[in-house]
């Protein structure tokens, strides 16, 4: 009863505006995208709960400070879809493939497709300083719905130490997931990554 009797002192004190409340404020974008169905590739955990380690750092696909985006402030596009890889200052060439619903995949090699989904850089070979990322995101509101492929691959470890360690980490809407990954060559090892549908 206390609390009700101070809240009604409040919004009657003088000077207090309370006609420039027009409307609820909006939804932030993206908050009705769930991943469901969500697999991993086989020995790869998925690690959903995040534990805030401080500011957020650039270029090591954690969302550190757990406000939900990857990156933010590194320059690094970001949206309601967003999938990083990132490894280090290794020389391997690790190569992050998304595959959308409708087949299209954005990979090195067609870094857009007509979703508007695009990746950002293909590292090591864009020049990318010792800090190895590679990432896909989706800039408007709408991404297409339907089964999502997000793979890692290791290419070439171009003499690197193995296994190339790597982290992958999701957005979908306001959530992020990562899995830490250990790559070796060969069909399945150097492969890794899930699927979802969204
Ligand atoms: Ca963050
Ligand atoms: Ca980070």
């Amino acid at each position: 009863m206390r609390l009700v009797s101070v809240a009604l002192v409040v919004s009657a004190a003088p000077g207090v505006a309370c006609s420039r409340v027009t409307s609820l404020p909006a939804a932030r974008p993206g908050a009705a995208l769930v991943a469901k169905g969500l697999v991993m590739s086989d020995g790869t955990s998925l690690n959903v709960a995040c534990t805030p380690t401080g500011p957020e750092q650039c270029f090591n696909a954690r969302d550190d400070n757990c406000n939900g985006v990857i990156d933010e402030g590194c320059g690094t596009g970001t949206g309601v879809l967003q999938f990083m890889v990132a490894w280090a200052d290794s020389p391997a060439d690790v190569d992050l493939v998304v595959t959308e619903p409708g087949g299209a995949k954005v990979q090195a090699s067609s870094r857009e497709a007509a979703s508007g989904l695009q990746l950002e850089k293909n590292c090591p070979d864009d020049g990318c300083h010792g800090q190895n990322v590679e990432n896909v995101f989706f800039e408007g509101n709408e991404p297409p719905r339907g089964k999502y492929v997000v793979e890692v691959k290791l290419v070439d470890a171009r003499g690197a130490d193995l296994p190339v360690l790597a982290r992958l980490s999701a957005r979908v809407g306001n959530r992020t997931f990562s899995a830490e990954l250990r790559l070796v060559p060969g069909s399945s090892s150097g492969k890794q990554g899930f699927t979802f549908t969204l």
